[in-house]
């Protein structure tokens, strides 16, 4: 039996994860990429590395959504449609943003592991659980909401980045990950200890591909062997 994740104590789900995995998550917040961003001193040039892999992310999290629907409880349905919604704003954001300063976000490929994170997200949305791959959309939802709020701590509302952080760390986008977060826990609630514990996994590995994903950017990571 694993110790990822226990009933024992009465604990939800989700907070019981956030404990378990506080020494990555505080990796997380204190990565470089946040903390030069909120204080003003990020290059462009390794913002729009950020930029235009996550461009590439947010398309992949489109058809990630969307191969759940088959698998959600009914009342997801509406909800995960409107998460469809909000991301092609999202992308929209992006090029907005990417146009006002010069950017150019087509035709860049992805980066190795940025490949790889959207490999393991399509991969989770075909072959794990349902409650698996909720826990990802929420692990992920949850990561960019406590790592934009550090950014929001210190970042000039005049910056040209603001936009972002009005995304990720405003209200409505603490609202969804709330939702996110109440549903996830009533599916672990549900789900035998197995499942549960394979929950826990997703919830670790998610963590530790945020935290490749602000290295990526912040290191401008090339493929091996692209010199
Ligand atoms: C999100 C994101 C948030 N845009 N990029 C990464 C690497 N992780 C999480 O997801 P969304 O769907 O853009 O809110």
């Amino acid at each position: 039996m694993t110790t990822f994740s226990s009933k024992d104590a009465d604990v939800p789900f989700c907070d019981e994860q956030l404990t378990r995995l506080k020494p990555l998550w505080d990796r997380m917040l204190g990565h470089r990429f946040l903390l030069d961003t909120r204080d003003g001193t990020m290059s462009d040039e390794r913002f729009a590395v950020w930029m235009q892999q996550d461009y590439l992310f947010v398309e992949a999290a489109i058809p990630f959504i969307a191969a759940l629907i088959p698998r959600a409880p009914r009342a997801h349905w509406a909800p995960l449609a409107g998460v469809i919604t909000a991301l092609e704003k999202e992308l929209q954001l992006f090029e907005e943003r990417a146009a006002a300063v010069g950017v150019t976000l087509k035709g860049t490929p992805a980066a190795f592991t940025n490949h790889a994170y959207i490999q393991f997200l399509l991969a989770t949305a075909y072959r794990a659980g349902y409650a698996e791959a909720y826990t990802v959309l929420y692990a992920a939802e949850k990561a960019y909401h406590d790592s934009w709020k550090v950014v929001q701590a210190g970042l000039d509302r005049g910056s040209k980045w603001y936009p972002f952080v009005e995304n990720w760390a405003g209200e409505a986008f603490a609202q969804y990950v709330a939702y996110l977060e109440g549903e996830l826990n009533g599916l672990a609630e549900r789900a035998a200890a197995e499942e549960r514990a394979r929950m826990a996994e997703y919830f670790e590995l998610t963590t530790k591909y945020e935290i490749a994903f602000w290295e990526m950017a912040a290191t401008g990571e090339r493929w091996p062997g692209a010199g």
